[in-house]
């Protein structure tokens, strides 16, 4: 664990938007010690979706995946902290929403997601992959990265 502050990319997907759950996540974000740095609302299209989630391309799932995340607007933020990566993956919870009720009850999954796809919110699983998500999404030299990350 690093004392140097790291960014992460949050999501609250289109059922958290569309289910007015936008205010008491960002809520929890705020009592958990992040600064939001930057933030946009908007609508992806299926094209930019496919690009986001390329990794699960090949998986039985993504034609699914990607009708669900271009169905409706998304809040995208960068979230800033020390050890924001893991620690907004730990907030919330496990990718299944139904288990994330059982193992994680406090968890944002399991306050306001569905199931297994309409899971309620995004974040970043490493620093390459909050490096790749930050800068699909946001101006790099805006998002305050530096040359030396660009290693990552
Ligand atoms: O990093 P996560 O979002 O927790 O999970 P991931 O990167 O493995 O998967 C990305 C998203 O794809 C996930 O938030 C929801 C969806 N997903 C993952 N596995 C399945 C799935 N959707 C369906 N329908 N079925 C799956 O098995």
């Amino acid at each position: 664990v690093s004392t140097e502050k790291e960014k992460t990319l949050a999501m609250i997907k289109p059922d958290g938007v569309a289910g007015n759950y936008s205010d008491v996540i960002k809520t929890a974000i705020f009592y958990s010690g992040f600064s939001i740095t930057q933030e946009m609302l908007l609508e992806l299209n299926e094209e930019t979706v496919r690009s986001f989630y390329a990794e699960h391309a090949t998986k039985s799932f993504f034609p699914s995946l990607v009708q669900y995340m271009s169905s409706g607007p998304v809040l995208i933020m960068v979230l800033e902290k020390v050890n924001a990566i893991s620690d907004w993956r730990n907030l919330i919870g496990p990718t299944d929403a139904n288990k994330a009720k059982v193992t994680h009850p406090n968890s944002i999954r399991a306050m306001c997601g569905l199931d297994l796809q309409r899971n309620c919110v995004h974040g970043s699983d490493s620093p390459q992959s909050a490096y790749r998500e930050i800068t699909f999404f946001f101006n790099k030299s805006s998002s305050g990265y530096v040359s030396r990350h660009d290693e990552l």
